[in-house]
């Protein structure tokens, strides 16, 4: 049956409410909200799922902290990151996790094709995402030459991806990544991964950090609140540019000359990433 969770719980097939669809099923669940969807897990899962939560939003939060370091940002300040995702005042962060299963796609479907859309390509729009597989293939990233590249799975590893928001927060100096996820086909493993998504209080402003910001150095965006730029995010299909209705004239220069000039910060600033994968970073 095709369902998609609306925008919290079980879906298959569809992803959103605006069209896109995948080869996977999947359970999207707000984790602090007490949203009914948290609410109605079996009580064991449900601390599962709490107990993963605490440890992998520290992973994004101590990677965020890393990254303000590798940026610059005098002592003092670099937990300004950290805490968008880690609220000392709990209740804060707008946090969820999606489990994603991907089944082999029957060969009469992925005849003729050179891979069949797992999850489409897109970019997260919160600030960091930590995600985990299964050791099957399938995940892609696309590099600023428009190449896609395949991320390796590996169990022992967390691979962290920058959302939408860190690209306006640090004025584009880190880049939000577009990835996908190409369906195992028959024969193969189904692809099982886990993402924590990493989002900041629906009232927080997403705008250039000053503590970054150089002399004269203009911000690249449009002032808004997370709430604002997830509300446009829902509406949007999954492979839109998001940020575009958000980025001012001079993000698009921006955009051009640190393309032609192939110096994109990557977050292996703050750990290693792969060769391949510039703005991905795996975490062991
Ligand atoms: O399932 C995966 O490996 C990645 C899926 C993804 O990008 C997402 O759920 O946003």
């Amino acid at each position: 049956m095709d369902a998609s969770a609306r925008p919290f719980g079980y879906g298959s097939k569809n992803i959103g409410c605006n069209g896109d669809v995948g080869w996977l099923e999947y359970i999207l669940l707000s984790v602090r909200s007490g949203s009914v969807a948290a609410a109605s897990l079996p009580p064991s899962l449900r601390a599962a799922l709490e107990e993963y939560t605490d440890a992998v939003r520290e992973v994004g939060a101590r990677v965020l902290e890393l990254m303000a370091d590798g940026l610059g940002v005098a002592e003092e300040h670099r937990g300004v990151l950290r805490r968008m995702v880690a609220p000392d005042d709990a209740g804060g962060a707008d946090e969820m996790v999606r489990v994603n299963h991907y089944p082999p796609c029957p060969s009469s479907l992925a005849a003729g094709q050179r891979g069949v859309t797992g999850f489409g390509e897109h970019t997260d729009p919160q600030i960091i995402s930590v995600l985990r597989s299964n050791r099957t293939a399938g995940f892609q990233i696309m590099l600023p030459d428009g190449r896609w590249v395949p991320v390796a799975p590996d169990t022992d590893s967390l691979f962290v991806n920058v959302g939408d928001s860190l690209q306006v927060l640090t004025n584009g100096r880190f880049r939000s990544v577009k990835h996908r996820v190409v369906a195992p086909t028959e024969g193969q493993q189904p692809r099982l991964s886990v993402i924590y998504f990493g989002g900041p209080a629906p009232t927080q402003r997403i705008a250039p950090l000053p503590e970054l910001m150089r002399e004269g150095e203009q911000s690249l965006y449009r002032d808004f609140t997370w709430a604002e730029y997830k509300k446009a995010a829902y509406k949007s299909r999954l492979g839109d540019h998001r940020l575009g209705p958000f980025e001012l004239p001079a993000a698009a220069t921006a955009q051009e000359s640190t393309t032609k000039a192939d110096h994109y910060c990557s977050s292996n600033a703050a750990v290693q990433a792969p060769a391949a994968a510039p703005h991905v970073a795996r975490v062991h």
